[in-house]
């Protein structure tokens, strides 16, 4: 909702040029709105929008992806005042719930926002290794204790997946959509399922992603899944549309779009 204040550089990338999409996470039997993760997307002078992926491969020196990690944060816990039912998920990388500070510095962003701090999630994705989980699992329970919940992200593609449940205390797992994609094959359904269990016998919440086919929901409305996300609900949005968006279904529901939703940016 962009308060177009003046940007700032990081790195060869001028936060003007960044903008933040989001997409609804919905409740697996009702199709409600619980919350949006945001999603970043820069937009590019000659080849359009382009993803996340893209702009981190633009970040090298130490601190770029912190600076930018800190820039989603504020802007998405600013954009999510304007949706008093809903939380908000922000990805933030690995090594950062490692490092010295991180959590009082988190929460100390979150306050400044304005928001209140049990509706911010942080999904820790595991884009590169985190080699000290002790630092990890301390910050995480300060963010915890302050209210704040954790999500881990992509799981079953990271570097070790089952090490980061072993070592870090969790709110919720999010199975990443290369399982969600083949659910209707034995073999993903199997490893769905056990994620699930395997989630829920930790006291942890679960998130399927990458929900694009009523196929898909039909077999995951059966699953153990707390939540779904994915193009058969929604895109990604901007914020003005998330905000319409609420103001249409009073917050209630979505329905699923087209069963043939394709991977469209943003
Ligand atoms: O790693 P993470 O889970 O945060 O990835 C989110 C990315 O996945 C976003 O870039 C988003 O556009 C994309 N995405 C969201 N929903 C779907 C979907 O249903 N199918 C596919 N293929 N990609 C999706
Ligand atoms: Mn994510």
């Amino acid at each position: 909702m962009g308060d177009k204040a003046p940007g700032k550089r990081i790195g060869p990338v001028s936060t003007t040029e960044l903008e933040l999409f989001y997409q609804p996470q919905v409740a697996r039997l009702d199709n409600r709105v619980i919350s949006v993760e945001a999603l970043l997307r820069r937009k590019h002078p000659h080849e359009g929008w382009l993803g996340p992926r893209e702009v981190l491969d633009l970040l090298h020196k130490p601190g770029e992806l912190r600076a930018l990690d800190w820039w989603v944060l504020e802007r998405a816990c600013r954009d999510a005042r304007a949706w008093p039912g809903l939380s908000v998920s922000v990805n933030i990388c690995a090594p950062h719930f490692a490092q010295t500070g991180f959590a009082e510095e988190a929460i100390a962003r979150i306050d400044a926002s304005g928001l209140a701090r049990d509706h911010v999630e942080l999904e820790l994705v595991e884009n590169a290794y985190i080699r000290d989980f002790e630092h990890a699992a301390a910050n995480i329970a300060i963010l915890r204790k302050a209210g704040i919940r954790i999500a881990l992200d992509d799981f079953g593609t990271g570097y070790s997946s089952l090490t980061y449940l072993m070592n870090l205390t969790m709110d919720k797992v999010k199975i990443d959509k290369s399982f969600i994609k083949d659910i209707h094959l034995m073999r993903s359904a199997a490893i769905v399922q056990s994620i699930v269990a395997l989630s829920r016998s930790l006291g942890m919440r679960v998130t399927a992603e990458g929900v694009e086919t009523q196929e898909q929901h039909n077999i995951l409305r059966a699953s153990g899944c707390h939540f779904l996300q994915g193009f058969l609900f929604s895109h990604p949005v901007s914020a003005e549309d998330i905000t319409a968006l609420i103001a249409d279904s009073r917050g209630m529901a979505i329905m699923p779009a087209s069963a043939n939703a394709a991977d469209q940016r943003p």
